[in-house]
């Protein structure tokens, strides 16, 4: 069995023990952390997904197979990292009201820290009002949004418009992204930016940044 194969499935079997052995195993190896990332732990993640969906994993153990792959992104998070100047601008990031899943979103934190930003994690299930508060707190430039449910998509609108009642749209550049999110609708809502993956949403909040 692949590397990648083995750790796909010690994530759907939430053995978190074989799972953490073999991401080490992986990188003591040369395997490349980002492959480790996308071809073992998100791979595996979308096989839970499917699991979910179809009724053949329940809540509990998808929590527990969450909770193996933030220990591995721990593990993985210092070979992550570019090593790029820091740049200017300050970034808020945070999981829309309703919506309290953040894997994605802090392994999008962790790559605009890795590129220099500086980055605020919020959390999960965040209120507009309180988007609106760290914005002028922090004098942030740039707000990045994740939404993994197409029922907290709204609230991403929500909050653009909260920002903008606020008077403080014109400070900002609002990015948007996470599973359900694509270009079409951040384009309807009237955010400035989609971003696809972790990766993707670094560079284009460093180009936004500047
Ligand atoms: Co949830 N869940 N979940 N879940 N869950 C999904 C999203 C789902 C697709 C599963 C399924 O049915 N196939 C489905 C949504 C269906 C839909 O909306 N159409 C679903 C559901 C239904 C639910 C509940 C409603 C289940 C229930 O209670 N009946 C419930 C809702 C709870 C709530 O939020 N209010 C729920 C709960 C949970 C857990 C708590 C058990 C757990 C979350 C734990 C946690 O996050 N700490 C969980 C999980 C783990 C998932 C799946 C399996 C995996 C999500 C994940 O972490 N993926 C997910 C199925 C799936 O996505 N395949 C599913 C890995 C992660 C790296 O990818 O988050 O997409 P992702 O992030 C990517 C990009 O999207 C992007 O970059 C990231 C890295 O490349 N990105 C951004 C993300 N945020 C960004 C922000 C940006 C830019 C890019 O800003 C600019």
């Amino acid at each position: 069995m692949s590397d990648f194969n083995a750790i796909k499935q010690a994530l759907v079997a939430c053995d978190q023990e074989k799972l953490i052995g073999l991401v080490n195993e992986g990188v003591s190896k040369g395997i490349s952390a980002s492959d480790i990332l996308n071809q073992g732990l998100i791979a595996g993640m979308d096989i839970v997904g499917e699991k979910m969906e179809n009724g053949d994993m329940f809540i509990p153990e998808v929590l527990m197979a969450a909770k193996s792959m933030g220990e591995c992104v721990e593990i993985l998070k210092p070979l992550l990292g570019g090593n790029e100047s820091a740049v200017s601008g300050s970034v808020i990031i945070g999981t829309v009201k309703g919506d309290l899943h953040d894997i994605g979103k802090n392994l999008v934190a962790m790559m605009m820290e890795s590129a220099g930003l500086i980055v605020h994690n919020l959390g999960v299930d965040i209120d507009p009002a309180d988007f609106v508060a760290v914005i002028k707190e922090k004098e942030a430039r740039i707000v990045c949004l994740s939404a993994l449910l197409t029922t907290t998509m709204p609230m991403m609108k929500q909050t653009v418009d909260a920002i903008t009642e606020a008077g403080i749209r014109d400070r900002v550049k609002i990015m948007v992204g996470g599973a359900p999110v694509t270009q079409a609708f951040a384009d309807e809502i009237g955010a400035d930016g989609f971003a696809a993956d972790a990766g993707s949403a670094a560079r284009l909040a460093k180009s936004l940044a500047v």
